[in-house]
């Protein structure tokens, strides 16, 4: 590959020069924060494949076919020398806390990084943008980004280029901004001096996460069994939700947050300036029932950009039906969310059916065994955590 050499008719007198101007582009593209590393990350192969051969990928099959590739980005770009990792911040403070959605069962809790646009393609324009700038000093750069779109083993680089820390719940989490952000990097060919890895482990004898999981999907220190975790179970699954886990799942219809909810260096999260991530079609905080009363034509025109039209309707549908199973309300709420369910049997496909099934014998159950009428707020219960002792969210969001 050609190396990388300054433009005749730059103003920088020397490559050196070029990371501190990156770093400042980065910074006026919206990234939080930028840093540099090299290509070797043979300190994590063992404990991805370790994960992989406990099959802790569920039906990610792709994960186990990239092999390498994913632990070594010159096989996934060949000619690659450095790469630039960078982070962006996603929570939406003027969005309604979490926890009072998280709290109210018969609202849909989605993952707060799902509330506005899909970040995948956004990340990936400001990396090109990224790109081009750098291309204009330069001869010779080469170049391809990256964010979530390809086998690369983003955590680890973000750690290895100084961005964070990987926390028990396996998130990149930095003391001074929490773990609210999305990753992204350019694999390049650019000779730039790699900043300090992020060594200090910041958790300490916290294990808040560990615990408040719904599902203990934390099986270990960092170590995510995706079968467990509700974020694959509503997303990545193709297929039946396990029985075991549709009544931890709660009203959680798309991803969780759980184990950020609970970590306490996310007090010092900053909430994004993106307005592509901005919650404004009112999924922040929207009812069960309205969604499920919602047409195939309108999941695909509300959720337009939205990286939650990706799962399609079926497996929306699927969510959904186990959410409404786990309602806790008054028996004529119950009664009402059973007929609701019911109406759509047979309508969309056996999956959903089987689901809606489940789910009305839940609900039959809980009517039968009904004792007294209760007062609303007794069927949500209080904001506090399940297991772990504190939430933490910084202070710019709603009630925080
Ligand atoms: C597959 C995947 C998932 C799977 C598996 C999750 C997992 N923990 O591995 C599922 C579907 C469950 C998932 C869920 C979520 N995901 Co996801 N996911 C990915 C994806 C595509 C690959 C991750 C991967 O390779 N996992 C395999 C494991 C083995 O690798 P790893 O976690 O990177 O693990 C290494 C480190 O933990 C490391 N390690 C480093 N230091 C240390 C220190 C110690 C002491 C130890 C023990 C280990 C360790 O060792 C491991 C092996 O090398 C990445 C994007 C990407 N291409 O990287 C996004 C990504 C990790 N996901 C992301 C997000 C936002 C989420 C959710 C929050 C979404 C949601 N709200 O529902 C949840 C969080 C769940 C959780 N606690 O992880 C972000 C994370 C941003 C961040 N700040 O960390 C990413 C980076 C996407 C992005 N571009 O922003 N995800
Ligand atoms: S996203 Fe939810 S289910 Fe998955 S590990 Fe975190 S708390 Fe557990
Ligand atoms: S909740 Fe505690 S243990 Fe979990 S990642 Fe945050 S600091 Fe670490």
């Amino acid at each position: 590959m050609k190396s990388v050499e300054l433009k005749p008719n730059s103003p920088l007198s020397d490559l050196s020069e070029l990371g501190e101007m990156i770093k400042n582009w980065g910074k006026s593209l919206g990234f939080a924060d930028i840093g540099f590393t090299d290509i070797d990350l043979s300190a994590y192969e063992a404990r991805y494949f370790n994960w992989i051969g406990e099959n802790f990928h569920g039906e990610m099959d792709y994960m186990q076919r990239h092999g390498t590739k994913r632990t070594r980005p010159n096989e996934l770009e060949p000619g690659t020398t450095s790469i630039i990792s960078v982070r962006m911040n996603y929570l939406d403070s003027e969005a309604e806390n979490p926890l009072n959605v998280l709290h109210q069962s018969d609202k849909a809790y989605i993952s707060r990084y799902a509330l506005g646009k899909d970040y995948h393609k956004l990340m990936r324009k400001r990396l090109q943008q990224l790109a081009e700038k750098i291309a204009a000093e330069t001869d010779g750069f080469v170049y391809r980004a990256f964010s979530d779109s390809a086998p690369v083993l983003e955590r680890p680089l973000a750690e290895k280029a100084g961005l964070g820390f990987t926390g028990k719940n396996s998130l990149t989490i930095h003391p001074k901004a929490g773990s609210w952000f999305f990753l992204g990097e350019l694999y390049c060919n650019l000779p730039v001096e790699i900043d300090p890895p992020f060594e200090k482990q910041g958790c300490g004898p916290c294990q808040a996460c560990i615990q408040e999981c719904p599902t203990q999907a934390i099986v270990d220190n960092a170590v995510v069994d995706s079968r467990r975790c509700i974020s694959y179970l509503t997303i990545e699954n193709k297929g039946a939700i396990p029985e075991e886990f549709r009544p931890l799942m709660g009203n959680r219809i798309y991803g969780c947050d759980d184990c950020q909810l609970v970590c306490p260096w996310n007090k010092f999260t900053t909430p994004t300036k993106e307005v592509a991530f901005e919650s404004n079609n009112g999924l922040d905080s929207v009812g069960l029932i309205e969604l499920w009363q919602w047409s195939e034509q309108q999941f695909l025109k509300r959720l337009e950009g939205s990286p939650i039209r990706r799962i399609g309707y079926a497996q929306w549908k699927r969510n959904l039906a186990v959410a409404i199973g786990n309602i806790e309300a008054s028996k004529e709420t119950l009664k009402t969310s059973v007929q609701h369910l019911e109406s759509n049997l047979g309508q969309i496909n056996e999956l959903v059916d089987e689901h809606i099934k489940w789910a009305v014998s839940q609900l039959k159950t809980r009517i039968d065994g009904f004792e007294e009428p209760l007062v609303e707020e007794v069927y949500n219960a209080s904001i506090k955590p399940f297991v772990a002792k504190n939430y933490y969210l910084p202070k710019a969001v709603k009630n925080a």
